[in-house]
């Protein structure tokens, strides 16, 4: 057992030397003409749908949301705005297919309403379709996730709304009916 020791160790040691990623420096994706003042919550998502990660975010001066289109040799092009709203401010987006189309569309989770948008493919996009959920006195959407939490295959939404105060925030799940159709559940 004893002379086993010093070879387990080794073997512990190359494991744990061998095993670490590196990454590169740095790579500068959006040139300096190209860059917005107040750029907020990224996601990263395939939306035209050409097997390279997009990157979309939110330009809360406007609020609007924009897009990059992976170019496929490690860099992207300038950001392409995908809507603009015309009131409130934006707090979050979430990506996923609402529509069972194939296509990752949009879900934008504005202070005062929210919106869900349509990928039309091809890097087109709809206008922004309202969706239903009303905020009501000092309570406003801030957060949001897109997911399948009852397993039908169908992507719901889950929104957290906050208020001035813990006992009034709520956490909010929509079913969805696969045609984008939502329910507060
Ligand atoms: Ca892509
Ligand atoms: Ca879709
Ligand atoms: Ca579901």
């Amino acid at each position: 057992m004893k002379q086993l020791i010093p070879v387990l160790y080794c073997l512990v040691w190359a494991n744990i030397s061998f095993s670490q990623t590196y990454f590169s420096e740095p790579i500068e994706i959006t040139p300096e003409e190209d860059r917005i003042q107040y750029p907020m919550k990224i996601h990263s998502a395939d939306l035209n749908m050409d097997s390279y990660m997009d990157i979309v975010f939110i330009d809360d001066n406007g609020p609007s949301i924009h897009w990059h289109q992976n170019l496929g040799n490690g860099t992207f092009a300038n950001s392409a705005k995908i809507a603009t709203f015309s009131s409130g401010g934006s707090s979050d987006i979430a990506v996923g297919d609402l529509n069972g189309d194939g296509l990752p569309d949009i879900f934008s989770c504005q202070i005062e309403t929210s919106y869900w948008i349509e990928n039309l493919g091809n890097g087109t996009f709809s206008d922004p379709i309202e969706f239903p959920l009303e905020n009501s006195g000092n309570n406003h959407s801030f957060e949001s996730a897109i997911g399948d939490t009852n397993n039908d295959g169908k992507n719901d939404i889950i929104i957290i709304e906050k208020s001035g105060s813990s006992e009034a925030n709520r956490w909010m799940l929509f079913t969805n009916d696969g045609n984008a159709n939502f329910t507060l559940t």
